[in-house]
């Protein structure tokens, strides 16, 4: 893929939300301190791109305006403007779904992602193990556990068992290879890792999963990871009442 040296122009974004563009900048983070938007604020810290950062504070719906559903139709962050490629209209490319984000990224970077056919299957694999199975479940298990007005044993533990087994199957995988694709820390890993590591806020229990454990630690002392997880801002949980403020804000969504 060939990517212009000069960049396309960005559209006008209503304010607050044009408050933190760069016009040197070639990539457009539209995001927020979830784990979706945190796949792709650590895959571009890692990969030391420069991108400019716009926060769309989620529980406030910002994401369902029309200045934003033309750069995600689906409505939900993380959305990408690759300004280096032109799109349909003449503006920058738009990306949606993080799974994609994190594909073009390591595809125009050459990094993140085995060349060799075998170790990128791979790499594609896990990531859409984590695309179609660890995000939806841990979220919904959030979203019955922690955010529902309602508690629902049933689909409580539903989400919270399968999210569970998810994990085991990293486990599983990990007891054998240093990362999910062998001895490559890809693309793959940062996805599952952005999930897996707040298996707690879940209510999912991982101390059977040592490989898992292993894993997660290994990932959070990377200094790209812990950049990439403050983007927009550092989520602090560290206290009852932090907890309760988080929950009560995510549940706007839910209304
Ligand atoms: N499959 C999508 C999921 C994106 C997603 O669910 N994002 C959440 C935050 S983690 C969101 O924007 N929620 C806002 C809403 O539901 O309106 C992806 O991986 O990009």
């Amino acid at each position: 893929m060939s990517l212009a040296p000069s960049l396309a122009p960005l559209p006008a974004l209503p304010a607050p939300f044009d408050a933190g563009l760069r016009p040197e900048a070639p990539l457009v983070l539209y995001t927020h301190g979830t784990p979706n938007g945190w796949k792709v604020s650590v895959a571009l810290e890692e990969l030391g791109l420069d991108y400019s950062v716009v926060d769309l504070p989620i529980s406030t719906n910002v994401q369902k305006q029309p200045w934003f559903l033309a750069i995600n139709p689906n409505g939900r962050i993380p959305a990408l403007h690759d300004r280096r490629l032109t799109g349909p209209d003449g503006g920058p490319v738009a990306i949606f779904e993080s799974g994609a984000i994190l594909l073009h990224l390591a595809e125009t970077a050459g990094q993140l992602l085995p060349t060799d056919p075998v170790g990128r299957l791979q790499t594609l694999s896990w990531l859409m193990f984590q695309m179609g199975g660890v995000g939806p479940m841990m979220g919904q298990a959030n979203v019955f556990f922690r955010y529902s007005p309602e508690k629902i044993p049933f689909a409580i533990d539903r989400y919270q068992r399968e999210s569970q087994r998810l994990l085991g199957v990293l486990d599983g995988q990990l007891a054998r290879t240093r990362y999910l694709v062998g001895d490559q820390y890809t693309i793959a890993d940062i996805a599952n890792w952005c999930w897996a590591h707040t298996h707690a806020w879940s209510g999912v229990d991982v101390s059977g999963l040592p490989h898992l454990q292993r894993w997660m630690d290994e990932l959070a002392a990377r200094p790209a990871v812990r950049r990439g997880k403050a983007v927009p801002a550092e989520v602090k949980l560290r206290s009852p009442e932090d907890e309760a403020r988080f929950a009560a804000e995510a549940r706007k969504m839910l209304a």
